[in-house]
């Protein structure tokens, strides 16, 4: 919009007392948009001028419609295509042009040509000698502005062939307002202390208050991408009757991560090159001292029918604090206390999401740290059968349908299966957790009752994380190079529910 557009509009009324917005787009040579941009302009200043909305119906060509003004019409384009010999009807249709057969039968109409069925095969051959092309001619007239002069019959006939089309144009008839003036005053935009107190307010023009205009956002904070998808994993626990277990302990002792699990205190995964192990304060003082001898005497001669590890087994090695290398480390704290709580056992089912620490090659998926996702169950009588048909129900409300499961070892379950999902959206198979049946050396110790099972699973919470977000490397989702607007813009996360 040009500033002073605004200006000649106001001083072309000054002496017009009406004048249609497309007039003045031709009079000052600008295109009708800027007109009516200015007018809005005009328009916030306050009743400057009046305008009534104006429709404008009027003929224009359609794109066939400029092809015929430029390259003549579809007849005349079959009628040159003819030759002295003639030609036969077939070969005329491609010679024609794109519409030759539109242009055949216009030709025929119109006496220009004819078919020669003397000769086999039968010939197009031209009846006259030449052709005035009036399609051509009338659709010139239009476009130059003359389209009222054409007979409404060929109007009607060019609509019909799409070479002619009714085009709507709205514009705006503008007279002078009640507030008419040739200029703009300046609109103030706040009504400050001095305006009010020197009553200069009463001189001024103010802008009118848009409350259409949006709020400026607010600043706030917003979730990680992490914290989204562990809201819908902790959603579908709680539907399957999951309560949460206090997992508010990263420094945990070797008892509880291990030999309470049947981990015998020579595994590798106890060694420092897998494990984090604390320094201040280096060594838990506190276990039950009953329950502490029960696992003691697990480990080292057996019992409950296991022969055990038959190893000497050191209260020391289970002293050493360390940072959890799983929550199943309270997985068994909260068996324990299933299994001693007044009034004996009942069944169970819990649920962590929680950091877990090793001391493990980084590469691109994986960190030092983790989030394990793990579900526990225990009840009487539980199978494989039931495991695996809990995971079917997990996953499924994940969108996973279709899982397999391949035999694996863990120290502390037995049978124990690594779990594998079709991924509809990765279109392959892909491995999505461990799982497995709680052996009797780790829960007898603990005082839970013979026909009580356990059977329980885990996996990340970063995978599934990464594959929703769409994230290759584990450093774009956590740590010191995140980039923050990836946190701010990453969508709410919907897990596919099926
Ligand atoms: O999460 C894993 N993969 C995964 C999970 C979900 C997913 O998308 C959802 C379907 C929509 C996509 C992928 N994994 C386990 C498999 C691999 O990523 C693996 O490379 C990494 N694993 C971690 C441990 O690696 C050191 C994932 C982590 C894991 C593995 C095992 C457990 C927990 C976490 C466990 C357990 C367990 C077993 C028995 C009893 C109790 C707990």
């Amino acid at each position: 919009m040009h500033p002073d557009l605004t200006e000649r509009i106001l001083q072309h009324l000054e002496t017009a007392d009406q004048v249609d917005t497309l007039d003045l787009a031709a009079k000052f040579a600008v295109d009708h948009q800027k007109i009516v941009g200015a007018l809005k302009s005009i328009q916030a200043h306050g009743e400057l001028v009046n305008a009534e909305v104006a429709t404008h119906k009027s003929l224009g060509l359609t794109d066939e419609g400029r092809s015929v003004v430029e390259h003549g019409s579809h007849e005349a384009l079959v009628y040159a295509a003819v030759p002295e010999e003639g030609i036969a009807q077939a070969a005329l249709m491609t010679a024609g042009g794109p519409n030759a057969k539109v242009g055949f039968s216009k030709a025929m109409s119109q006496g220009w040509i004819l078919v020669d069925k003397t000769v086999t095969p039968p010939l197009v051959r031209r009846k006259v000698e030449k052709i005035t092309d009036s399609v051509k001619e009338q659709l010139k007239q239009v476009a130059a502005g003359k389209g009222d002069a054409l007979p409404s019959k060929d109007v009607t006939d060019f609509k019909k062939r799409k070479l002619l089309q009714e085009t709507t144009t709205k514009s705006f008839v503008l007279s002078r307002g009640p507030e008419f003036a040739t200029t703009l005053t300046k609109l103030e935009t706040d009504l400050t202390v001095e305006m009010l107190s020197s009553g200069l307010w009463e001189q001024l023009k103010f802008k009118s208050y848009n409350f259409d205009a949006l709020g400026a956002p607010p600043s706030r904070g917003h979730l990680h991408p992490l914290l989204k998808v562990r809201t819908e994993f902790r959603q579908i626990f709680l539907e399957m009757g999951f309560s949460e277990m206090p997992t508010n302990n990263y420094v945990e002792s070797s008892f509880w991560n291990f030999d309470a699990l049947f981990q015998p205190q020579q595994h590798p995964a106890r060694d420092a090159h897998d494990t984090f192990f604390v320094n201040h304060p280096a060594k838990s003082h506190k276990f039950p001292q009953e329950y502490l001898e029960r696992v003691k005497k697990v480990h080292s001669v057996g019992g409950y029918g296991s022969k055990g590890y038959g190893y000497d087994w050191k209260v020391e090695e289970a002293q050493k604090n360390l940072l959890r290398t799983h929550t199943t480390a309270v997985s068994a704290r909260m068996l324990y206390k299933l299994a001693n709580q007044e009034g004996g056992f009942k069944p169970a089912k819990y649920f962590s999401i929680d950091k877990v620490f090793r001391n493990e090659t980084l590469d691109a998926t994986h960190l030092a740290e983790f989030h394990q996702v793990e579900g526990v169950i225990a009840d009487v009588g539980l199978t494989l059968g039931d495991l695996i048909g809990t995971l079917y129900e997990f996953f499924r409300k994940l969108g996973i349908t279709q899982l397999e499961f391949k035999p694996a070892y863990n120290p502390y379950t037995e049978p124990s299966m690594e779990i594998f999902c079709y991924h509809p959206g990765l279109g392959k198979w892909i491995e999505v957790g461990n799982s497995g049946v709680f052996r009797p050396e780790m829960l007898l110790p603990m005082g839970l009752p013979e026909n009580v099972n356990v059977i329980a699973w885990g996996l990340s919470l970063e995978r599934p994380t990464m594959i929703k977000y769409g994230i290759n490397n584990i450093r774009d989702l956590v740590g010191p190079k995140v980039d923050l607007k990836m946190v701010e813009e990453g969508p709410i996360c919907r897990l596919d529910h099926v």
